[in-house]
């Protein structure tokens, strides 16, 4: 309902109201423009070339252009125009390749520096650590609180810093444009921020086993005030394992248990009631 301009489903997902250009936006208007001037060029191109097909198609009884002076056998064309048409269409062609180039690269800058520059302007980032298993998610919130499923409020952007235990996985959630790889030992992020509030699913999009199929965790974008209010009762919650997935192939490996190579500063278990 924001602006239906893509012909994506991008709409759930959309930052309208919180003034934030959420990736999933930034990516549709990249798709649309690239879709539009392919189109475009594909369109004028083919036409152009059914045309001329046309209008020098063979005839016997006639020259369809008398006043043209043709090459003869092994004799170079000369252009016509000093080649005007040649460097008008290379000017042309080159001048819109490297405004796509510019402006999908700025996109992609500007998508990859808003986490950071949002909190320099003092907006209020949840920042959460997703941790790929074989085979299932475990979500670390600020307060130290761990879930299997991912709880976010709407219209907020939240930033994901996602890593592996074991293997490389991959963590994506289609409807809100995430997706990020897992690798032990390194942490990658990526943000978005849901407008409308529902339950989506993530999933694993890196074949890493015989769990692959069932690694998934549901997502709930809630009202911020029904977040505020899950998220302040998780206070001190070590392990979220709640239920755990309960799609087949979840469960067997234990998820909160002491794991010994100790990732960097991944998963500290959460300081239980002891510290202040
Ligand atoms: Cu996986």
């Amino acid at each position: 309902m924001v602006d239906s301009g893509g012909p994506v489903v991008g709409d759930t997902v959309l930052a309208g109201t919180s003034g934030i250009r959420a990736p999933a936006e930034v990516f549709n208007s990249i798709f649309v423009v690239f879709l539009g001037l392919g189109t475009l060029v594909g369109v004028v191109v083919i036409s152009y070339t059914l045309y001329n097909a046309y209008k020098y198609r063979y005839r016997e009884d006639e020259d369809p252009a008398p006043e043209l002076e043709r090459p003869e056998l092994g004799e170079l064309p000369e252009s016509g125009g000093k080649g005007k048409k040649l460097f008008l269409s290379f000017g042309i062609s080159a001048l819109i390749v490297l405004s796509l180039v510019i402006w999908t690269y700025a996109s992609l800058l500007y998508v990859e520096g808003a986490p950071t520059e949002a909190q320099q302007n003092g907006v209020d980032v949840l920042d959460i650590e997703v941790d790929g298993f074989r085979f299932g998610w475990q979500f670390t919130y600020p307060n130290g609180a761990q879930t299997s499923e991912l709880r976010v409020p709407a219209n907020r952007m939240v930033n994901l810093s996602v890593t592996s235990q074991d293997v490389f996985h991959n963590f994506g959630i289609p409807e809100l444009r995430v997706k990020s790889d897992a690798i032990p030992g390194q942490t990658t992020n990526t943000w978005f921020v849901a407008e409308e509030t529902g339950t989506y699913t993530a999933n694993c999009y890196e074949i890493c086993g015989e769990g692959h199929s069932g690694m998934d965790a549901k997502v709930h974008v809630m009202e911020p005030e029904a977040f505020q209010e899950w998220y302040a009762n998780t206070e001190g919650e070590t392990n979220g394992t709640h239920e755990g997935n309960e799609s087949a192939g979840g469960e067997d490996h234990a998820l909160s248990g002491p794991d010994e190579p100790a990732a960097p500063g991944a998963l500290a278990p959460a300081r239980a009631g002891g510290a202040p």
